[in-house]
Parts: C-alpha cells; structure tokens; sequence
C-alpha cells in the first residue's frame, strides 16, 4: 500500500501537480505512513526524476519551481510531525548552512528539523552562506564541540567546501568542529579529499551520522551515511 502511494507522489511531484501532491500527502499522513517515509520515498525521489528529466533537457527551470513548490507545500503539512522529539537529552549544538552561491535549501531545511528533532540545538543560518560568515559563527560558538551541517547541490558550490576546511583549519578550530557535508554531487571521496568528517545521503542517515561524529566515532558514521537509501537499481 505504502510503496504505491510513494509512487504517486513522485508522479505528482514530476507532473508538478500542486494540490495532487498536498492532497495524497494528506491521504498518506491519514493513513499512519510516518512523515519522513513520504518525503524521503515518495516526494523527494519526484525530485530526483525532475532533477534528471532537468539534465535530459525533457523539462525547463519553471518546471523545477513547481516541482519544488509542491513539494515545499507538502512539507508545510509534514514538518510539524517531524518536528515531534522524543523528548532525548540535547546531543549538542549544530550550524547549518548552504554553501555560497547555491540556493537550493529543501534538503537543508529537512535535515536541519531532523536533527532539531532528534535533540540537537540547531541554528541555521539560511543558503547562499559565505565560508566567512560560516567561520565567524563556528568561532563565536561557546561550545566546546560544534556540529557543522553544510549543503552543497551542484558541483561549483561543492567546491568550495574545499575551501571551508582550509579556512577552518587556518582559523584554529578545526578541533572544536564536526563537519559534515551533503547533497547530491557530494560523495565519500569528496569528504576524504577535503579533509572533512562525514557524509549522508539522506536526513535519516544524517542524524546518525551527526551522532556518531558527536562522539568522535568516525568509522560507525561512514557506516551510516547510506541508512535509508533505496536500492539502486
Ligand atoms: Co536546481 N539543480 N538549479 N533548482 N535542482 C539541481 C541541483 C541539478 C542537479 C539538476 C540537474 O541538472 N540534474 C543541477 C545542478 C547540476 C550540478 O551542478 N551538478 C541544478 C541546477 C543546474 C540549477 C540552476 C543552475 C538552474 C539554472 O538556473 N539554469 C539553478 C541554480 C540556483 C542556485 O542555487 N544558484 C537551480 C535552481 C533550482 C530551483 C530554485 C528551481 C530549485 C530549488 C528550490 C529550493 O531548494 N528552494 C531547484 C531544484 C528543486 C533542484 C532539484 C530538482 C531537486 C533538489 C531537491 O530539493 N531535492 C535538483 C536535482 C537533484 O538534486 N537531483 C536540481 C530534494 C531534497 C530533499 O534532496 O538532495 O537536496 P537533497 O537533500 C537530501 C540529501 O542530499 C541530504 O539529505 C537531504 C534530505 O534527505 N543532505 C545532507 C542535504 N544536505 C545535507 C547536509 C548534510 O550535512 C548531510 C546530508
């Protein structure tokens, strides 16, 4: 039952269907599907068919605004249920930004109400993010640890995450700053080239990944950073 609904509500997303999308994720909400199952299989893969139709030149820029405004209308009805903690001791403060020059803020966003969820104390700091302002808020930072959650969705903005290590480095915080890095073109290597912490994939795998790096187990949040992923077929 679930997987068809899914499937409909990447349709809807793909066919850029505004209330189709709002009205099935209603439906599947009243059906007891948990929150982040519809957005992390049904709406965001829409988004990952219009991302791909995009490269195949099949759709244009104004069809991906719809697309992301059915989605984002979704999510109004969906954030205040993933917004729902399990009441978890706090597990740390957390930065979290989108990389300069990129604009593209839904994974960001649901991320970031993820880990709020699960007990971090977030504070974001919105898209198109400069790595100076990203510097100067991880240096004002009281806490003796920072989780930094950066997000990147093309390949230009992605490098200069690059930078951001350096600058982090260079600033003598490195040591006090977790950093994890995502969004569709970052990859495991990318993380080891730059010197960076961890990865994920998804906002699951996020909070698990945060969570492990938290306690400086590096190697259980490599582990991690695949959770929830569909299979590729
Ligand atoms: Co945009 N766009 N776009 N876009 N866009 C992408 C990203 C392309 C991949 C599409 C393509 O060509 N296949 C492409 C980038 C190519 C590249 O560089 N390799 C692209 C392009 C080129 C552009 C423009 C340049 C197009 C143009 O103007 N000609 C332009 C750039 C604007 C800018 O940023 N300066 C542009 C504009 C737009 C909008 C505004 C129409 C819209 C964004 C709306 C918004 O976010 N407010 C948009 C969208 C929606 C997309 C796609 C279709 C979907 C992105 C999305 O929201 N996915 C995207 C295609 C794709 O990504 N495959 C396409 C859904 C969310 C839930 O997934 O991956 O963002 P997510 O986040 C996940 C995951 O990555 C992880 O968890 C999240 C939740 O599960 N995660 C983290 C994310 N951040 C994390 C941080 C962590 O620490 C850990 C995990």
């Amino acid at each position: 039952m679930a997987d068809k609904i899914f499937a409909e509500l990447a349709e809807l997303v793909n066919t850029q269907n505004l209330a189709g999308t709002v009205e099935k994720t209603k439906e599947a909400m009243e059906k007891g599907i948990p929150a982040l199952d519809i957005v992390q299989n049904g709406l965001a893969e829409g988004m990952k068919i219009v991302g791909d139709r995009f490269e195949d030149g099949e759709i244009f820029l104004p069809q991906i605004m719809m697309s992301a405004k059915a989605m984002n209308e979704a999510m109004v009805l969906l954030t205040p249920e993933l917004e729902k903690g399990d009441g978890s001791e706090s597990k740390g403060y957390a930065i979290s930004f989108v990389q300069e020059g990129d604009i593209h803020d839904i994974g960001n966003r649901l991320v970031s109400t993820m880990l709020g969820a699960n007990g971090y104390d977030v504070k974001t700091l919105g898209v198109d993010v400069p790595n100076e302002k990203v510097v100067d808020e991880l240096t004002a930072a009281k806490q003796d640890k920072v989780l930094l959650v950066g997000s990147a969705l093309m390949t230009t903005s992605m490098l200069s995450q690059k930078d951001l290590m350096i600058a982090i480095n260079e600033a003598g915080i490195r040591d006090k700053v977790k950093c994890m890095f995502g969004g569709a073109p970052v990859s495991q290597s990318w993380i080891d080239e730059i010197g960076a912490d961890g990865t994920a994939e998804n906002a699951a795998a996020a909070v698990l990944v945060a969570d492990k790096l938290m306690v400086g187990d590096k190697a259980a949040a490599k582990e991690g950073a695949k959770v929830g992923q569909k299979a590729k077929a």
